[in-house]
């Protein structure tokens, strides 16, 4: 019997209109569940339910909220290795980097357990004399939270868990090749003790649901991370609804590797940041930038290192990479490899299907060398296990060309020079930076989120999270 899983809506369980199977990627004869699919009236009652749980949550004690966040925090850390495992058999990174994620989500939601006790405001006085000002945050409504297949606990977790904190209700609508870690998270909050409707899950597609929860006059404000294509549509009807919005979208991340740099840690760094979690993180560096001293001898090792690399089922133990997540993305990620040989890059690592003994979407990570900035390759996000190199002279082109992308999201240098590591920190066009570092892997006490095509809207994590998911009052009183 394959377990069947529904939609939360006010407190409630509730079957849609079917169920989709959710197929483990690294062996697709594994069904893990079938997930309800909502219909459009379903969202509307799931918003409807918010709309009037958000009077009394809103101005709730704080206490209750903190204790709240706090034991699904608890739950989801107690439960990290059953979590983790259920994570990389839908998603497909491996089994460590699963509880990795899982650890990630309970102590996000331990983080903002605290900050319910920490939202501070200001007084000033007034201009004009015997009078006081007092500013302060207020919870917005509705928050409409669509989230990526990638980070199937973390990136919910890091928009429900302030969503909650400051006070608002949330309609989560998750991406359909992941529903299981909603479906999961989405349990655990529900028996948390928070008051039915504060917390709604539906499940469905981006087209019917997504759309629908967008535009729904009962949602205040739409928190969303996935795609630039999907990004721009949200932008546009959050627009004209006049919608607060909060945007992550695609990255096209630098890694620059200079002639004084640490071999051994360059290489480690790159291969990380390129082919970890299979390459699926925005966060994900796609484009080495290597100066000409240490060219050669960075590609030979790079070589070396990558033939070591493990790929096979993400929950077998000795596997580095697990399977790309879906048909589609396998077969993107392989077009990209053809893509980058037709505009002149040379192939010198992997970039080919592999077979295991399981039926998989299994991919060599793919190096492509001598590529130039302005090749697709090197401009258009791939969101898998392809990583190109561009060559150039010296630390000036490096920072020139990392900077030459419509994205802006993360940069790494790899150098053992202060002054060039000082320069890259201050000259990098991107919303985080890293020194000796891979572009991915964040804390999530910290602000996250980037620049021009990549981030729209207030930053994401940490205490910066209160200026998306509250809205500012200004009081005045004639003492
Ligand atoms: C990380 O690199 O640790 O969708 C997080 C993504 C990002 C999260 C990356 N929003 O890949």
């Amino acid at each position: 019997m394959i377990p069947q899983h529904t939609n939360l809506i006010n407190g409630e369980w509730l079957a849609g209109t079917g169920y989709v199977p959710n197929v483990n990627p690294s062996n697709l004869a594994d069904v893990i569940g079938e997930y309800a699919q909502a219909d459009v009236s379903q969202l509307g009652a799931a918003v409807a339910a918010a709309q009037r749980a958000f009077p009394a949550w809103s101005i709730s004690g704080i206490q209750a909220r903190a204790d709240a966040l706090d034991k699904i925090g608890n739950e989801i850390l107690a439960r990290k290795e059953e979590l983790g495992t259920l994570l990389s058999r839908e998603e497909g990174k491996t089994r460590a980097e699963g509880i990795g994620e899982a650890a990630r989500a309970g102590n996000i939601f331990k983080f903002f357990a605290g900050e319910c006790l920490r939202l501070a405001g200001e007084t000033l006085p007034s201009v004009r004399p015997g009078i006081g000002v007092e500013v302060t945050r207020e919870p917005l409504g509705v928050i409409g939270v669509i989230t990526p297949w990638n980070f199937p606990l973390a990136i919910p977790a890091w928009k429900i868990a302030p969503a909650l904190a400051y006070g608002n209700c949330v309609v989560l609508k998750p991406a359909d090749l992941v529903p299981g870690c909603a479906w999961a998270l989405a349990d655990i909050i529900q028996r948390s003790g928070i008051p039915a409707g504060v917390f709604n899950l539906v499940m469905g597609s981006g087209r019917v649901i997504g759309d629908a929860l967008v535009n729904h006059p009962g949602i205040t404000a739409v928190s969303f991370t996935g795609s630039v294509g999907v990004g721009q549509r949200i932008a546009a009807a959050c627009a004209g609804h006049m919608k607060k919005m909060q945007l992550e979208m695609g990255g096209k991340n630098p890694q620059v590797v200079l002639d004084d740099a640490d071999l051994n840690i360059a290489v480690e760094l790159c291969v990380q940041s390129a082919f970890y979690s299979t390459g699926q993180r925005c966060t994900a560096s796609s484009r080495l930038i290597v100066t000409d001293a240490i060219y050669p001898s960075f590609i030979h090792a790079m070589q070396q290192r990558m033939a070591a690399i493990q790929v096979g089922d993400a929950l077998a133990a000795g596997t580095d990479i697990g399977p790309v997540s879906s048909l589609a993305q396998l077969e993107q990620d392989l077009s990209y490899v053809d893509i980058g040989k037709a505009e002149g890059a040379r192939l010198v690592a992997g970039g080919e299907r592999l077979l295991r003994d399981a039926d998989g979407f299994y991919m060599a990570p793919a190096l492509l060398v001598d590529s130039t900035p302005t090749m697709r390759i090197n401009r258009e996000e791939i969101f898998g296990p392809v990583a190109s190199v561009i060559r150039v002279k010296d630390y000036d082109e490096a920072l020139a060309v990392a900077n030459d992308t419509p994205f802006g999201l993360s940069a790494g240098i790899a150098t053992t020079s202060l002054k060039y590591a000082t320069h890259f920190k201050r000259h990098s066009q991107a919303g985080m930076v890293m020194v000796n570092l891979p572009t991915a892997g964040v804390d999530y006490h910290v602000p996250f989120g980037g620049r021009k095509g990549s981030s729209y809207g207030p930053r994401e994590q940490g205490r910066y999270a209160a200026e998306f998911f509250t809205t500012v009052k200004t009081a005045y009183t004639l003492a």
